[in-house]
């Protein structure tokens, strides 16, 4: 008997719902991530973050390799116990975020050589040594180390790099080995191409995973050029597997991946834009520095049960933010991931009911009525 399953528990469309079975606890799809990635949610106790909903958290494999180093988490127990979450967690494998935060790199058949963001300092990854670092974190989801080119890039440039990530797939499916209960996702790149798409699919399932994400999105290629590959991503990845879409997104960026058979993602969103004065409710994005709320005695939205909502006024939340009180982003942080992860109920909800197609239009009226 395997420690880990996925089983599909209704369809509707394309979009699916389901639960993803781990020793740690169970992930109901589709699921939203939030992002923890220097071993904490930013500005939220995890028993918060849990209140929210959230089955599972995403940690990353570059931060915490760095600081505080991921011999320290293991020697301190690993790093549920370290950040006092014990339920499921995903870590990213690190490549992405060499590329994004990173100083001066260089990328080789071997790995990535990196300067740190913190400090300067010289390291390297490669397959092996995120699969290492990942085991260290005790990650139940571990994710394959792979290469995500920026977008616009030539077509020479993306098949290259997908071909260089299916290497990366196979020897990190190696280091990896067999560890119960701990699930290993393969990544599928290809850039908006169909035929390399198919190609990096065909590449990961003769592998062999327990998940496969599709990368490579959200890079700068817009709504409407991802939602064109997500037309056809998904259906080239197996079907009784999850299939989590990395760093996404705008909430009408998720309604519109799960309806194209997306099971997963995470996004920094609706964090850092708790920190930064930005609400996301039913009606579209609040911004709660805007003078217009000052004197608003009205709850940010008085249908959300959320703490920010349930206690606080617009007034209040606006003085807060304006004040650079630490409570802005306390409050605003629980709203967003409090929404986020309704919104997700109410998918799930909608396509084991079959009525997703009414959900989805739903949602796009609420918001193009606005904030009153
Ligand atoms: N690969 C990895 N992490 C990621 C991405 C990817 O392609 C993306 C792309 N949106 C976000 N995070 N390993
Ligand atoms: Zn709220």
């Amino acid at each position: 008997m395997s420690l880990t399953s996925f089983t599909l528990h209704g369809r509707d469309g394309a979009a699916r719902t389901g639960v993803i079975s781990t020793p740690r606890g169970e992930i109901r799809t589709p699921a939203f991530m939030p992002v923890g990635t220097a071993a904490t949610v930013k500005a939220m106790l995890p028993e918060n973050v849990r209140a929210t909903g959230a089955d599972i958290l995403l940690g990353n494999t570059y931060h915490l390799m760095l600081r505080p180093g991921a011999e320290r988490v293991a020697r301190l127990g690993g790093l549920h116990k370290f950040m006092n979450w014990e339920r499921p967690i995903l870590t990213d494998s690190g490549g992405f975020q060499v590329m994004s935060l990173s100083g001066l790199r260089k990328l080789t058949e071997e790995g990535v050589t990196f300067k740190s963001h913190i400090d300067g300092s010289k390291h390297m990854l490669s397959p092996e040594s995120s699969m290492e670092i990942q085991r260290l974190l005790g990650s139940d989801i571990v994710m394959c180390f792979d290469e995500c080119p920026a977008l616009p890039a030539d077509r020479k440039r993306i098949e290259q790099s997908m071909r260089l990530s299916m290497r990366w797939a196979q020897r990190s499916r190696d280091a990896f080995g067999d560890r119960p209960g701990h699930m290993l996702f393969g990544i599928q790149q290809g850039g908006l191409e169909e035929d390399l798409r198919g190609e990096s699919a065909e590449a990961l399932t003769s592998i062999g995973f327990d998940g496969y994400a599709v990368g490579g999105l959200a890079v700068g290629e817009g709504q409407e050029a991802m939602f064109k590959v997500l037309d056809f991503a998904p259906g080239q990845l197996p079907e009784d597997k999850p299939r989590y879409l990395m760093g996404v997104g705008k909430p009408d960026d998720i309604v519109g991946a799960v309806k194209r058979g997306i099971d997963m993602m995470d996004c920094v969103l609706p964090s850092r834009s708790g920190r930064t004065g930005q609400a996301w409710t039913r009606h579209g994005m609040v911004n709660i520095k805007n003078a217009r709320h000052q004197d608003d005695p009205r709850p940010l939205d008085e249908h959300c049960s959320c703490p920010a909502c349930r206690s606080y006024s617009r007034a209040y939340l606006h003085h807060v933010y304006r004040a650079g009180e630490m409570i802005s982003g306390m409050l605003l942080t629980w709203h967003n991931l409090h929404y986020y992860q309704e919104l997700m109920q109410g998918m799930r909800d909608a396509i084991a009911s079959g009525t997703f197609a009414a959900f989805e239009e739903q949602f796009h009226t609420q918001r193009a009525e606005g904030d009153i």
